[in-house]
């Protein structure tokens, strides 16, 4: 019998995995291959955690052959193939950006640390908490032994939202959109690109051909959909950002589809003139578990100042977390 693939994820009493859990369980991520679920949480929370995990034995899910819980990172990713690291600090009112960062800095080196003591050799980690790009970052600093481009952050899901926005406004199936990018900082100054987008055949900005919607709307609904979504719901975005989160692993892992690419805020090699030493989102197509950035893409004068703009927050954000100490 194959050997399960050990996932470790963080957060796990959390809002995000309370939908995730469920959905990688039953066969989301990996289809009916064994699976062994390692479940991260902060020790206050584990009791919480642990009626989450009666809630898994009660589905009896087929592919789950073990689930272990813990609040040591060093024991829960003993051996992981893969890292979901969701877990993270929210800001909560009057906190400072720097107060945010060095909160998060703590989480994520540590679990940095731990993962590359402990995971396999295989290993593929990708950060939802926020701010993803820079605690990935953190992460990957803290595991010299792991190679970088094995550290990605999310951006999947203002990748979704991008689609679905679009699809809306030109009245086609969201299955007629393609080669979306979403470029920079999962952030509200994420640069999503009608540019290179397809409708059918056709280039999307070409289609909606209105100028002033993609400044004035689109750009701006996508970028603030998760306060939107605060607004509506009183709770952030939980089930699509699971969603996402197991899309964006399940096409690291499986690839990504033919004639298609995918987001994903990966560590820069200097494509595109985003410099090398950050984390940034870019369009990304994955063979054989190695994702590629796409090479070659016009970027016009109006993407090059988006572009720009959100990669000088990155930046901003690396020097902030290289003056704390945290990398
Ligand atoms: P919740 O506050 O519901 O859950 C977070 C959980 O993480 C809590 O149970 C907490 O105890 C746990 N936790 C805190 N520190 C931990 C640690 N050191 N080790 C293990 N667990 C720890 O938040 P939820 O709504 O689930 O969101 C989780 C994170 O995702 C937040 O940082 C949120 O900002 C981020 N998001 C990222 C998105 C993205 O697209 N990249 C979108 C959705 C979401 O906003």
């Amino acid at each position: 019998t194959e050997a399960p693939v050990k996932i470790a994820i963080t957060g796990a009493a959390g809002q995000i995995c309370y939908s995730l859990l469920f959905r990688i369980a039953s066969g989301s991520l990996l289809g009916d291959r064994p699976i062994e679920l390692r479940l991260l949480e902060i020790t206050p929370a584990l009791k919480a955690l642990e009626g989450v995990v009666m809630e898994l034995d009660d589905c009896a899910f087929p592919n789950v052959v073990n689930i272990e819980i813990g609040d040591d990172p060093s024991k829960v990713f003993d051996g992981v193939n893969l890292a979901m690291l969701v877990g993270a600090m929210p800001r909560k009112a009057g906190m400072e950006r720097s107060d945010l960062l060095s909160a998060n800095g703590a989480i994520f080196t540590g679990q940095g640390r731990a993962l590359n003591d402990v995971a396999a050799d295989d290993v593929k980690v990708l950060i939802t908490g926020n701010p993803a790009n820079t605690n990935a970052l953190i992460a990957l600093k803290n595991a010299p032994d792991i190679p970088a481009n094995r550290f990605n952050a999310l951006t999947r899901l203002d990748h979704n939202r991008a689609i679905s926005q679009l699809a809306a406004k030109v009245g086609v199936p969201v299955t007629d959109i393609s080669h979306m990018t979403i470029w920079g900082n999962h952030s509200a100054t994420q640069y999503p690109d009608l540019f290179n987008t397809l409708v059918g055949d056709r280039v999307a900005a070409d289609v909606v051909n209105d100028q002033a919607w993609i400044e004035g709307e689109f750009i701006p609904k996508v970028a603030k959909r998760g306060a939107a979504i605060i607004e509506a719901r009183g709770l952030s975005s939980a089930a699509s950002a699971a969603n996402a989160t197991v899309e964006h692993m399940r096409d690291w892992v499986l690839g990504t589809p033919a004639n298609d690419w995918v987001s994903m805020s990966v560590p820069s090699d200097g494509s595109y003139g985003v410099p090398e030493g950050i984390i940034s989102s870019f369009p990304c197509t994955v063979t054989d578990g190695e994702y590629t950035i796409v090479q070659g893409l016009e970027i016009n004068e109006f993407s090059r100042a988006r572009i720009d703009a959100s990669v000088a927050e990155l930046v901003d954000e690396r020097d902030a977390v290289t003056e704390l100490g945290l990398i």
